[in-house]
């Protein structure tokens, strides 16, 4: 039994409705690929990497799963597309329906072609590490040995935040759902 942390995060509407209501469903959706043990908070945060498109609202949950790495990557892109993510037409850093990304998974190393865990990304990413560090600031990031409070704190000190970039946000559809682990 592996944790895997995970990034959820949308800025389109999907069928489900708004980005809220997906990523509450995805989080549903997401104990199809084992248990989850905590989710954070939702967070309305600043596009990043491409500035012209709507705010995101993004999360993170804890999923305890037997999976391994490429199993539970390929099971997080088919709820992906089960929301609407549609490859063909979006681009990097650009707006979509859901996005999954692991995080971290135990203490694992990988550095395959379309799998990179530790996500390479996590140590620059406020709309990442804010909502990580609310269920696991004690958590190492298997890449650089650090704990995902230290890495918070490394990047408040290197970046100026603006106050608006990751705003929490109150979802009583996020809550309703998070059974007895998470907010
Ligand atoms: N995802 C990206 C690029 N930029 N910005 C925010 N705020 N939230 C995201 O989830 C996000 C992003 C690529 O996956
Ligand atoms: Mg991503
Ligand atoms: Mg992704």
């Amino acid at each position: 039994m592996w944790t895997a942390y995970i990034a959820l995060g949308a800025n389109l509407a999907s069928w489900m409705g708004t980005p809220e209501a997906t990523l509450a469903a995805a989080a549903v959706r997401l104990e199809s690929l084992g248990r989850v043990a905590r989710r954070s908070s939702l967070y309305s945060t600043e596009p990043v990497g491409f500035a012209e498109q709507p705010r995101f609202v993004n999360a993170v949950a804890a999923l305890e799963t037997d999976l391994e790495p490429r199993a539970l990557l390929k099971g997080l892109l088919a709820i992906e597309q089960e929301f609407g993510r549609d490859r063909e037409a979006g681009f990097a850093n650009g707006p979509r329906t859901l996005d999954l990304d692991i995080l971290l998974f135990g203490d694992l190393k990988i550095s395959e072609p379309g799998l990179d865990i530790p996500h390479p990304r996590l140590t620059e990413r406020a709309f990442v590490l804010i909502p990580l560090c609310e269920i696991a600031p004690e958590v190492v990031d298997a890449a650089c040995g650090k704990t995902v409070s230290q890495l918070l704190d490394s990047l408040n000190s290197r970046v100026r935040n603006e106050t608006d970039e990751v705003v929490r946000i109150q979802s009583d559809g996020w809550r309703a759902g998070a059974g007895g682990g998470g907010v």
